[in-house]
């Protein structure tokens, strides 16, 4: 088994530094040259990403510094998305994805957004700080069978909530399977609120999202 490990350094680098161009030259040479996608995904991006958080939270860096790492994560994840994503050539059915109400982190969603298309199912993406009324009226036009929500700030993961309540007195809730997700939400948050499924992270998200396709 070839080690990748030093080019998983050299991404999880460009990375931190927010290196848009170069990271995608680095994920291409990484992935010509045999690395699982999902290897880099995990031990190089993710990595990456979870460094620049904890020098986040450390007041390190500061949100410009996070917005141009967030920007490279961004543009590395399209270089992996046709290598991730390859069982799916006829859809199996629709999804709808989006960042909750007054919250602006993407990376998440996007890359849950890119795992369950892997599985075949063609996602409506309705960004981020989506309106709850918003995700009301598409779910009520649409023909998707699953709803993914995405919330990264404890201020925001009760939009979820707001969500899930807004579907109910529109009395389109059971229309829709709802996965919750995010770093602060927890299973029993997820109970909590009514929601049919969370999960930790994108690729258990795709696995689980899967299942309500039969
Ligand atoms: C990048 C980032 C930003 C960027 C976002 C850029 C972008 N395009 O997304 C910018 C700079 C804009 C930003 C802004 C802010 N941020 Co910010 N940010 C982060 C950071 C560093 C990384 C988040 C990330 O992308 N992680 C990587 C992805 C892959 O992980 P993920 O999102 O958790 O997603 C995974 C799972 O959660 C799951 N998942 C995600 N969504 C879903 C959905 C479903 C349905 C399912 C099933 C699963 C699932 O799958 C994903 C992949 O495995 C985190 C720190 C951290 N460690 O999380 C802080 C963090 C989330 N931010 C934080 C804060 C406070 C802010 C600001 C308020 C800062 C400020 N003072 O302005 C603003 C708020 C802006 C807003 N209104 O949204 C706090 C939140 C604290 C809290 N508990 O509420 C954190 C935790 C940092 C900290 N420790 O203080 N931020």
């Amino acid at each position: 088994m070839a080690d990748f490990s030093e080019q998983f350094s050299e991404i999880s680098e460009l990375l931190q530094r927010g290196k848009a161009k170069d990271i995608v030259v680095s994920v291409q040479k990484t992935l010509d040259g045999g690395a699982p996608p999902g290897e880099i995904l995990e031990k190089a991006l993710m990595a990456g990403m979870d460094i620049v958080g904890g020098k986040f939270k450390r007041n390190e860096v500061f949100v410009p510094e996070v917005l141009i790492a967030a920007r490279a994560m961004n543009k590395a994840t399209e270089t992996l998305k046709p290598y991730l994503a390859k069982e799916g050539i006829n859809p199996v059915g629709k999804a709808i994805i989006c960042t909750v109400k007054g919250d602006l982190h993407d990376i998440g969603k996007n890359l849950v957004k890119m795992m369950i298309e892997g599985k075949g199912i063609e996602v409506e993406d309705l960004g981020v700080d989506c309106d709850t009324q918003k995700v009301v009226d598409k779910v009520k036009e649409g023909d998707a069978k699953v709803l993914c929500l995405s919330a990264l700030l404890t201020t925001t993961m009760t939009a979820q909530k707001d969500v899930i309540d807004a579907l109910t007195s529109a009395g389109v809730r059971d229309k829709v399977k709802i996965m919750v997700g995010g770093a602060p939400v927890t299973q029993s948050f997820a109970d909590e609120i009514g929601a049919d499924a969370y999960t930790v992270d994108a690729a258990s998200a795709a696995e689980v999202c899967r299942t309500f396709y039969g």
